[in-house]
């Protein structure tokens, strides 16, 4: 899956294909469909167990902050998608191409200790306890929807605080311009990053003004619980007017510096994701149209909207 290979992913077997690549093939189309009916059939017999780690009770730290209240600002236009399905069909390469066994594992993943630098152009950078975040910033639950590249959604509860209220603890720099995130690296624990001829650890973008925008949002929880594992816990970035590639998961750094990173998605396939992203019917994918989405779970197909529905708050970043 190297740039070389762009044009003709669609032609090759699917453990060269990425996921991303190979969505609308026959072979992807069916497993989701027989996820859904696992699913259902695990619903109506009766089989609810959370996925969020029963076996793992809150911390005291977490027992403070959930359930969290809910911003009401964050208005949804479509049920919530069932907990039971976000959990279930899941993006992380770090472990596996294959949605519906993200979930399984991801669990080799610690969520403790966990620690978040935050360095480069800033007065004061600081390596955070994952935990001191959880007491010292303005947790909340908001409603977002998420739209991955793939043209499949959902609408979900995050917990979690704006990255603005983050970024100025660190206070960036008059010379700072974007802000890179990195995930782990830890090859024996995630299998995926053994693909040498990937380029691993994960990491991803955005301006700073995108940072700073309220939309950016740290989430440490789903569901009104913290994140399980596969939703990349302990915490991950949800920017929802951008596709699903840029929400970044298991963030390990946070970067303030003077030029436009390279990212992962970008610098496999840059003619197929863009450093920006955003969410617009009107621009297609180069092998689908993105001007319908399927919502996981119910398999409503809905109208795309521009900037995902978010354009009254980001719309003017990019005028
Ligand atoms: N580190 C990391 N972050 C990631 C990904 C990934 O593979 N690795 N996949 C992205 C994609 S393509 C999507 S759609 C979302 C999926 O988030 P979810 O599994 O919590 O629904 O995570 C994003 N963040
Ligand atoms: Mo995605």
């Amino acid at each position: 899956m190297s740039h070389i290979k762009i044009s003709k992913d669609w032609e090759i077997s699917g453990n060269l294909a990425t996921p991303e690549s190979v969505f609308m093939s026959r072979r992807k189309f069916l497993q989701g469909t027989a996820l859904t009916a696992v699913a259902t059939t695990a619903l109506l017999t009766g089989c609810t167990s959370p996925p969020h780690d029963p076996e793992v009770a809150l911390s005291e730290t977490e027992k403070k902050i959930y359930p969290a209240k809910r911003n009401e600002n964050f208005q949804l236009d479509r049920p919530v998608t069932s907990e039971q399905i976000a959990a279930s069909y899941n993006n992380f390469y770090e472990f596996t191409q294959v949605k519906e066994d993200v979930i399984v594992h991801a669990q080799a993943l610690p969520k403790r200790p966990w620690t978040v630098e935050v360095s480069g152009l800033v007065r004061h950078p600081k390596i955070f306890d994952v935990d001191d975040l959880l007491r010292t910033m303005p947790i909340q639950e908001r409603l977002y929807r998420h739209r991955c590249v793939e043209a499949w959604a959902m609408a979900v509860p995050w917990t979690g605080f704006p990255l603005k209220a983050l970024l100025k603890q660190v206070e960036p720099t008059y010379k700072a311009t974007y802000v890179r995130m990195t995930t782990f690296y830890k090859p024996f624990t995630a299998q995926g990053q053994l693909a040498f001829w990937e380029p691993w650890p994960y990491m991803e973008g955005l301006t700073v003004q995108e940072a700073m925008n309220d939309l950016a949002f740290m989430a440490v929880g789903i569901y009104g619980h913290p994140l399980p594992k596969q939703h990349g816990a302990p915490l991950r970035l949800a920017v929802p007017w951008k596709y699903g590639f840029k929400s970044i998961k298991s963030v390990v750094k946070i970067e303030l510096i003077d030029y436009r990173p390279a990212t992962f998605w970008n610098t496999l396939q840059g003619l197929e994701y863009d450093f920006t992203a955003n969410v617009n019917p009107k621009i297609p994918h180069p092998r689908w149209s993105q001007a319908k989405e399927k919502m996981i779970g119910t398999g409503e197909i809905r109208p795309t909207l521009p900037f995902n529905g978010y354009g009254k708050q980001v719309a003017k970043l990019y005028a």
